[in-house]
């Protein structure tokens, strides 16, 4: 096997980086040297990572987004190639959800679930990709669901948006393969984040993986030789019905 890719330097633009497994994949990859963008709708929080970032030698970038909102989603690709000069990896992990039959979900709720966790992906990886295409080389990271493979009750709109970003993904990496760009699709079971109005450090370990540990899995993607792609890759807490 080759060796395996230097990410240091290389620059990364990370939704959901506020909290959860966002947070901890912003800590994990500026340890490996990356420079890393940080997005989502909280600035105060991002502050707070990008000082967690900084207290480990990297390089952050604070830059809000709120991904059902195009003009921003164009906005943050922009600050981020005007401070970096580049996007090497975008890594498409912001999402959200609740657990309710159906009927009691808001049409409110139907519609940022799609346009949050489906539509925003799909935004923000069309104003991105253009730059990887240009430079021959990329790598889009989405974080789906195992649920994006299988069903569950109570969450039919989001399992809809999951498998959503699993047939995107598919799809776009047997596009742009042929031309040095990277798709691959993480599909964890639960984790223990702030997801449905959770708290870290609120699940037991038995049944929910530890946002670090999924965040190294998403490290490993990255650092794999260039002519090797893991397309699909599902984790599970082995205390998890699945
Ligand atoms: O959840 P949480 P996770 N525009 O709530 C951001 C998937 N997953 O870390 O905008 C932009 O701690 C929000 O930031 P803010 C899940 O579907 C999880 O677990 O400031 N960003 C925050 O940073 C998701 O794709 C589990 O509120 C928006 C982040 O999203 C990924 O894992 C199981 C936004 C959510 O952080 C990470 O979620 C599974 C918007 N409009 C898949 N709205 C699990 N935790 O059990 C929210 O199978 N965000």
């Amino acid at each position: 096997m080759s060796d395996a890719t230097n990410l240091r330097r290389q620059a990364v633009l990370l939704t959901g980086a506020s909290r959860g497994l966002g947070r901890h994949t912003a800590l994990r990859l500026a340890r490996a040297g990356m420079r890393v963008a940080l997005c989502a709708r909280d600035r105060s929080a991002l502050e707070g990572v990008a000082h967690e970032v900084e207290a480990l030698g990297g390089e952050a970038l604070v830059c809000p987004l709120d991904l059902r909102d195009a003009a921003q989603i164009d906005a943050a690709v922009t600050r981020t190639l005007d401070a970096f000069g580049r996007i090497d990896v975008l890594i498409n992990n912001a999402g959200l959800g609740w657990y309710k039959p159906f009927t009691e979900w808001t049409r409110e709720e139907i519609d940022t679930v799609l346009s949050v966790n489906l539509a925003g992906l799909i935004h923000l990886t069309h104003a991105v990709l253009p730059h990887m295409l240009e430079r021959g080389s990329g790598y889009l990271v989405n974080v789906a669901s195992d649920i994006g493979r299988r069903v569950i009750p109570n969450m039919a709109a989001y399992v809809a948006a999951k498998h959503g970003v699993v047939g995107f993904s598919g799809a776009l990496l047997r596009e742009v393969k042929d031309r040095g760009i990277r798709v691959s699709v993480l599909l964890p079971g639960i984790i223990d984040t702030y997801f449905g109005g959770g708290e870290e450090g609120s699940r037991d370990p038995s049944w929910s993986l530890h946002p670090a540990d999924v965040a190294a899995v998403i490290e490993t993607l990255l650092r794999q030789p260039p002519g090797l792609v893991l397309d699909e890759v599902t984790l599970h807490p082995l205390g998890q019905e699945f």
